[in-house]
């Protein structure tokens, strides 16, 4: 039975958010710029592309998390006027650090940020408000801080503890915040028998939570895959066929996915209207993703390119 799926299906259109510890550094560390990094790395792989180890990461950016302009409401607003249906958030990206209140590490919003906001609790709330579907982005197999990467990268657990977090950040995520509706896990491993377990728990917590492909690995075959309701499509890439399955592009405005000082790569409004118009005509849904700044704002550039979309929906008539 499929029936969960129809929201999504005539969705089309959503609101990826990402958003955490890298936004401060903005793309740089030292003096250095790794934003312009082509490929899969960008400003949100920062940790990574510079080697900071995760208690300096921490240490250096953690105190400064302070996004005080945050506002839920406004966020939910643009994203709704925009002609989007939906919106997804990293709730935890490859550096490891928690946007939500959890109890299975402190390393979180409420515990080492002056912030002590729960970011997803404010979102989730304020879209139900405004009738927009909400879904978290969970990075479940890269996660650099917690997770051992080897003797020079040892991670603050061991592989146990760590799937126990993972374990636990999911029932959090599925039951303290109301209905998730997407759960868009990212780069999967290569264990079908914990990639299937996950996808298990979201089922039994939130039946009709929608989950993205990437719980699993590529390597993973079609008919082990127990839980993936879509295939995403490989990041910032445009679908060049008609899709016979349900399946989602993720799209950034610029080349970067998280807030980046010096990114000036943006797509035109014209363009990104005529991704969604494409996207449309293919079949699948368009994920349009924003970084937001450290104070927690929106960038001008990215409310004008929603505002313009907007625009052309109204007059196309989508909504
Ligand atoms: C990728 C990640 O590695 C990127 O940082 C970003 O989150 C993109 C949407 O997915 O796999």
């Amino acid at each position: 039975d499929d029936s969960h799926m129809q929201w999504w299906r005539d969705a089309r259109y959503g609101m990826f958010i990402h958003w955490g510890l890298y936004s401060i550094a903005g793309g740089e560390w030292k003096g250095k710029d790794y934003g312009k990094e082509q490929g899969g790395a960008s400003a949100e792989w920062l940790m990574n592309s510079a080697k900071i180890s995760g208690e300096e990461y921490r240490s250096t950016l953690a105190p400064q998390f302070n996004p005080t302009e945050f506002d839920a409401k406004q966020w939910v607003s643009i994203a709704k006027d925009a002609g989007m249906k939906y919106i997804v958030i990293t709730s935890k990206h490859h550096d490891g650090f928690c946007l939500f209140d959890t109890e299975a590490t402190d390393y979180n919003v409420m515990d080492a940020t002056p912030f002590k906001r729960d970011i997803i609790k404010e979102l989730s709330e304020e879209c139900a408000k405004q009738d927009l579907r909400f879904g978290v982005y969970y990075s479940q197999f890269k996660d650099w801080y917690h997770r051992s990467r080897g003797r020079q990268n040892p991670g603050t657990m061991s592989n146990e503890e760590y799937l126990e977090l993972v374990e636990k950040n999911l029932d959090e995520l599925l039951s303290n915040y109301g209905d998730m509706a997407v759960l868009w896990f990212d780069v999967g491993g290569n264990d079908v028998i914990e990639a299937n377990a996950q996808g298990a728990r979201v089922r039994e917590l939130q039946p009709d939570a929608v989950i993205c492909s990437r719980l699993y690995s590529r390597r993973v075959p079609e008919d082990q895959r127990k839980y993936a309701d879509f295939e995403s499509l490989p990041d910032r890439m445009l679908p060049t066929e008609r899709m016979t399955q349900d399946s989602e592009t993720c799209m950034t405005m610029r080349h970067n996915w998280g807030y980046d000082r010096t990114d000036d790569a943006w797509k035109s409004p014209k363009d990104i209207i005529e991704f969604l118009a494409l996207c449309g005509a293919r079949g699948v849904n368009l994920l349009l993703n924003v970084g937001p700044t450290p104070e927690g704002t929106l960038l001008p550039e990215e409310i004008e390119r929603l505002q313009a979309v907007g625009k052309w929906m109204e007059v196309n008539g989508e909504s």
